[in-house]
């Protein structure tokens, strides 16, 4: 078993440019109707391809003791205790270790500061959860529990609390999630791309990300993005229905 490094390090390159390729040529993630959600999916897709060589090593580790180690049938007893390799754990542990020191800076860090590092915003929209709806509050005092109209092109705060438990503020379509916690103003920002609703894409939408009860599942509100003239323009008339 001398050589055995030999077919492990064939099998992890292998496994490495497979993955790499698969990463590189299909896009798993829903589509971006925020420019938040390009720094999240760049987050995405960089952390593929630098976990990509570790799962890789792993899986060609694990498929060469599938062959090298098979029984045939035979019922052998256990092996010889092994000896560690004092040499490759070290360098797992350094080479893992700088890798999540990394992530965390970037895209941890980084990515953190390109989405709440720029704390002004255009709008503030509030937020309120409660099992097992939304309650959504325009800057001019209207209110909505039926749907979140954003207008496009414009950084929204969404100012965020809950009048029970705990729930959680999401917009799979933006990359937006922020916990909605009673007693507490938490914030979310986003900007809004193109305009659309929810017949457009089922990720427009508010939908709870905290088991909150049995209600959970169906705590979703439609989210549609209109330009900002449409937008002022239904705030107001939606001040005149009440
Ligand atoms: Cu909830």
């Amino acid at each position: 078993m001398r050589r055995s490094w030999v077919p492990v390090a064939v099998l992890w390159l292998g496994y490495t440019v497979l993955m790499m390729w698969a990463v590189a040529q299909f896009n798993w993630l829903p589509e971006q109707w925020a420019i938040e959600a390009e720094v999240v999916d760049e987050a995405m897709v960089l952390l593929q391809y630098l976990g990509a060589p570790v799962m890789a090593l792993v899986l060609a580790v694990m498929t060469w003791a599938l062959i090298a180690w098979r029984s045939n049938g035979a019922n052998r007893p256990d092996g010889p205790p092994q000896r560690d390799n004092r040499t490759v754990l070290t360098t797992w542990l350094i080479v893992t270790s700088a890798l999540a020191i990394f992530v965390v800076i970037n895209p941890g860090f980084v990515g953190l500061a390109e989405i709440r590092g720029e704390p002004s915003a255009d709008y503030v929209i509030e937020v309120e959860a409660a099992q097992f709806f939304w309650k959504v509050t325009y800057p001019n005092g209207t209110e909505s529990f039926d749907e979140l109209v954003v207008p496009s092109e414009r950084r929204v705060r969404y100012d965020v609390t809950s009048v029970d438990v705990n729930h959680s503020f999401w917009i799979p379509a933006f990359r937006i999630k922020i916990d909605a916690v009673a007693g507490l103003t938490t914030q979310a920002f986003a900007t809004a791309e193109h305009e659309g609703g929810i017949d457009d894409d089922i990720n427009l939408r508010i939908q709870c990300a905290e088991l909150c009860g049995a209600g959970h599942a169906s705590m979703a509100m439609p989210v549609r993005v209109v330009s900002d003239q449409e937008f002022n323009e239904y705030i107001e008339t939606l001040g005149e229905g009440e």
